[in-house]
């Protein structure tokens, strides 16, 4: 770890971001659970950062979504929540990307 110009390595890029959005929707309105997303929360986080790669954005699937999402069924998602979502849907992507009988 040394030189002026140092890059952050890319998975470490990756988490950051990761962090990142989670905290751009979950700060969005007043929180009841700090840092956690509500319901619209989710929803808009779902339409500007995943578009077609779920049709959990779709209007109708939002409340079924959040439900599954819900863990703890406290009424938000929590960071340990949406990361569990995120690492689900990376493997599926990565299974429809890669092939799923390696
Ligand atoms: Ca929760």
């Amino acid at each position: 770890m040394s030189g002026l110009c140092q890059e952050v390595p890319q998975l470490a890029k990756a988490m950051i971001l990761v962090i990142d959005v989670f905290d751009k929707y979950a700060k969005k309105d007043g929180d009841a659970v700090a840092g956690s997303l509500s319901k619209g929360e989710l929803s808009d986080l779902l339409k500007a950062e995943l578009g077609e790669f779920t049709s959990a954005s779709d209007k109708a699937n939002v409340d079924e979504f959040f439900n599954q999402l819900d863990a703890d069924k406290n009424g938000t998602i929590s960071f340990p929540e949406f990361m569990a979502f995120t690492a689900t849907l990376t493997m599926l992507i990565q299974g429809l990307t890669h092939g799923e009988n390696t």
